[in-house]
């Protein structure tokens, strides 16, 4: 066990790489920096649909209002970067977003951020408790990443590593005990705009703002209705999610190294499938080639539909 919490950090850094955690940092527990941005965003209605995250801004600007003991917050981070005929599709053949190739990375990432939690319990002194989350819980998971020292915001939006990049997802253990925190990590955009002038429905409203509304990974897996006619002939082949902000960003294009974990690496079903096969495919296919894989979010009618629109002329 190790005897002090400089050396408890530093073990637990081991283990989430072992675990296959690319990236690992600590913050402590205080309120985001970010709540006034936080707070600007809802009410310009940029969540769009997206009802859970107005609920209670307070709540997820507060780590202690979602575990009241809570002391001290690991991020995670894991690479999912890959390059495969996936990225090679023709305007006939459907792109799916990189994240949703293959498995579901709540999937991947949950039952081993359990297992750290579980070696942290068991590596420290009785009563630390802590709480695990991976994108669907009551925090903002970029600024806590942005704190403990995994990456800055881009222009995107995205948390951005200077030397990895931004093809990775979050996770978080909320624990009740204190460990000491990793500096904020310090870098930016400068004076680029690739992905502001590259996004195809003027998504990014302002540098570091998204609006939901307008977002294609929005419009293709979130909202539930018909997709607004002003985006006919914008969203083209990308019939889950979008990677367009990110595959221009000079800090994929240069430093995105291709994960090795075998969850991630596309199946056949997301490799160019034709978008008039998509269109022909029953139920029991869809939940077939879509097992344990996101895109079963947009159910086989959604994915139907993003194709429709995407073919628009
Ligand atoms: C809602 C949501 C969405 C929405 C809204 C996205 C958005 N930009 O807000 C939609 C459906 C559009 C979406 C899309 C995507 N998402 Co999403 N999404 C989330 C979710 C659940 C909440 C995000 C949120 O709270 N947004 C509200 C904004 C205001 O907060 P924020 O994004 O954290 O932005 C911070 C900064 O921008 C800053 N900020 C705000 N204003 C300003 C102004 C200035 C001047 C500055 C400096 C900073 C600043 O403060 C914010 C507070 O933390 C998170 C998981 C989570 N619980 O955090 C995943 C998450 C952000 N998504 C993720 C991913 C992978 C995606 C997609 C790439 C998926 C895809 N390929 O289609 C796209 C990317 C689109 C984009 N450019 O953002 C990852 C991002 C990983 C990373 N490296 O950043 C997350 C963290 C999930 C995870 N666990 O890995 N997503
Ligand atoms: S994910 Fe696509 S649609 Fe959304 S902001 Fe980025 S480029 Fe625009
Ligand atoms: S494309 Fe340029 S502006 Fe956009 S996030 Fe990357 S570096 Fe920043």
């Amino acid at each position: 066990m190790p005897t002090n919490r400089t050396d408890l950090a530093t073990a637990i850094k081991s283990e989430a790489a072992r675990l296959g955690f690319d990236l690992c940092g600590i913050t402590d527990a205080r309120p985001s920096d970010f709540r006034t941005e936080y707070k600007q965003w809802l009410d310009n209605g940029f969540h769009g649909e997206m009802g859970y995250l107005a609920r209670d801004p307070n709540r997820r600007t507060d780590p202690n209002l979602v575990f009241p003991s809570a002391k001290s917050i690991i991020s995670v981070a894991m690479n999912y970067y890959t390059e495969s005929d996936a990225d090679k599709a023709a305007p006939d053949e459907a792109i799916f977003a990189r994240y949703a190739r293959n498995e579901d990375y709540h999937d991947v990432m949950t039952p081993r951020l359990r297992e750290l939690l579980n070696w942290i319990i068991a590596n420290t002194d009785p009563g630390t408790e802590g709480k695990v989350y991976v994108d669907t819980g009551p925090l903002l998971e970029r600024e806590i990443a942005r704190r403990a020292g995994l990456g800055w915001f881009g222009k995107n939006s995205m948390l951005i590593n200077t030397k990895r990049g931004s093809y990775f997802l979050l996770g978080e253990i909320i624990l009740n005990i204190e460990l000491p925190p990793d500096k904020p990590a310090i870098g930016g955009c400068g004076t680029c705009t690739k992905c502001l002038d590259a996004c195809p429905t003027q998504a990014i409203v302002a540098p570091y703002v998204v609006d939901s509304r307008r977002c294609i990974s929005y419009l293709t897996i979130e909202l539930k209705g018909d997709i607004p006619e002003e985006f006919n002939g914008k969203i083209g082949n990308r019939i889950f999610g979008c990677d367009i902000c990110q595959d221009v960003c000079p800090f994929n294009e240069r430093r995105a190294t291709p994960t090795t974990e075998p969850a991630f690496q596309p199946r056949t079903a997301t490799t160019r499938p034709k978008l008039a096969d998509l269109l022909e495919m029953t139920e029991e296919e869809f939940r077939e080639k879509f097992r344990k894989s996101p895109v079963k979010r947009t159910k086989l009618q959604g994915m139907k539909r993003n194709v429709e629109v995407g073919a628009w002329e």
